[in-house]
């Protein structure tokens, strides 16, 4: 096995990022080179993503990459899931929506009047959730017709590669977050295609995590000051199997927590659970790293903390979220437990007013202070975590012992204890960097600079860093 160098890049909700991991001797080390925001563009006809932007700061961030580290094996990337852009003839038609624009709502109505949720279900094994790819394509009928235009659908991460490569693929771990593609068979669902009325060939040949997708184009080469193309390879482009890659856990008695924006609640397992049990308690099976199953709850996560802070900003006010933290650990009165999964808080908005409004019709206390809503938000969380815990081992049959926090919300010491303490298990916390220690582990073991199956790839991160253990407190 040699020593060796790749870059990954990570595209969250709110920033994008270019780090660079060096990986050999069952070590890694991360060199984190660029950071650039993620601004949501709302315009006349909704909420879009700046995906040029994102892809120029990708390739600046790329460009540092370069600089540091000449010798780069490989690029990877990865971003949040579902979003899309159509193209004609490699030209993309329109400006990609973003998941949280309110379009959907008919697509769901027109997709479910074609294939009930319940068939759907035991077809593609997905939490319904209203932003869902299949949903968003059917939305996309009400107006222009963009979809009957295009030839290809590209999700964010295999645009970006397209745009490095000139090679249209679909990663399979976000692709099997479309709701197009077939639980069981991992292959897309031709049938759905051809119900919902989808032109066949939109949707591009498929490639596994660890394949290489091209080498970057000689614009590419030139704009990030490369010696020669570097190579494109498919990662857990979806970043929560990127993230999966790296939780330090043991699959056969760990549930995982991917907390971020939002928070995926769940356990690692072979195969699909599709039971009528499984989709009323809105679990999941998303497809992971080398065929695995991430059977799961997607809970609304960090983002009602962040939306609540950025209303409270609105005026130029700077809130500094760990101080805000602080002062939510030191709340001593009991505050209320709401549904963090009420669709009400979905878009964004006034989260505190629409947390208020909650409270209100369910007869529980209204929060009072900007410190008694960050409290009411993390218990409410814990809460949310520690039933999806519980269901996840019942649904899946995998006994529990431990859970997992990684993402930025593993450095949220409040939320990592009472999740302890309201699940009555054990908290192992971090990596924080979890998504991109994932993407480059992968990376790295397709260059053969570490090897083995996901069980090795997380014994370098046990190697790699160091916890925070929370103990439930009765
Ligand atoms: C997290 C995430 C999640 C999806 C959502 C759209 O970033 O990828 O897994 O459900 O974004």
């Amino acid at each position: 096995m040699s020593r060796g160098a790749v870059a990954a890049v990570d595209l969250g909700a709110t920033s994008g990022r270019v780090i660079i991991g060096r990986v050999g001797d069952g070590r890694i080390h991360l060199s984190h080179v660029a950071r650039f925001a993620n601004q949501p563009v709302r315009t006349v006809n909704g909420l879009h993503w700046d995906l040029l932007g994102l892809y120029r700061g990708a390739v600046d961030g790329l460009r540092g990459a370069v600089r540091e580290d000449p010798e780069l094996a490989s690029i990877g990337v990865d971003s949040w899931a579902v979003d899309y852009a159509l193209l004609r003839r490699g030209r993309m038609l329109g400006t990609p929506f973003h998941y949280r624009d309110a379009r959907t709502a008919a697509g769901v109505e027109a997709v479910h009047a074609s294939v009930p949720f319940a068939e759907l279900y035991r077809r593609n094994g997905l939490q319904f959730l209203p932003f869902n790819t299949i949903y968003q394509l059917a939305a996309e009928h009400d107006g222009v017709d963009l979809v009957s235009l295009a030839d290809t659908m590209l999700l964010v991460p295999d645009l970006l590669g397209y745009f490095l490569t000139g090679e249209t693929v679909a990663e399979r771990t976000n692709a099997s977050t479309t709701g197009l593609l077939d639980v069981h068979t991992r292959q897309w669902d031709a049938g759905l295609l051809d119900v919902l009325h989808l032109p066949p060939g939109l949707l591009p040949p498929l490639v596994d995590p660890g394949e290489r997708i091209g080498a970057t184009l000689p614009y590419v080469v030139d704009e990030i000051g490369a010696r020669r193309p570097i190579d494109v390879v498919a990662v857990g482009s979806h970043d929560t199997s990127s993230a999966v890659v790296a939780v330090p856990m043991d699959p056969t008695s760990a549930a995982y927590i991917s907390c971020g924006t939002w928070s995926l609640v769940g356990v690692e397992i072979g195969h699909p659970v599709t039971t009528d049990a499984a989709r009323d308690a809105g679990f999941t099976n998303e497809g992971g790293v080398d065929g695995r199953i991430r059977f799961l709850h997607n809970v609304m996560g960090l983002w009602l903390l962040s939306e609540s802070v950025r209303h409270w900003e609105r005026d130029g006010e700077s809130i500094d979220i760990p101080a805000l933290v602080a002062q939510a650990s030191a709340v001593s009165t009991p505050v209320s437990v709401f549904d963090v999964d009420d669709a009400r808080f979905l878009p964004p908005g006034d989260m505190p007013a629409r947390i208020a409004a909650w409270c209100a019709e369910h007869s529980a206390s209204v929060p009072r202070s900007r410190a008694e809503f960050a409290r009411s938000i993390i218990e409410s969380l814990a809460q949310a975590f520690a039933d999806a815990v519980r269901a996840a081992a019942d649904l899946s049959g995998v006994p529990v012992r431990a859970v997992h926090i990684v993402g930025g919300g593993a450095q949220n010491s409040l939320l990592c204890q009472r999740t302890a303490d309201r699940s009555g298990l054990p908290v192992v916390a971090g990596p924080v960097e979890a998504t991109a220690i994932g993407n480059i582990l992968v990376q790295a073991r397709a260059a053969g600079f570490a090897e083995g199956s996901l069980e090795s790839l997380r014994a370098i991160v046990r190697t790699a860093t160091s916890p925070r253990h929370y103990s439930p407190h009765p």
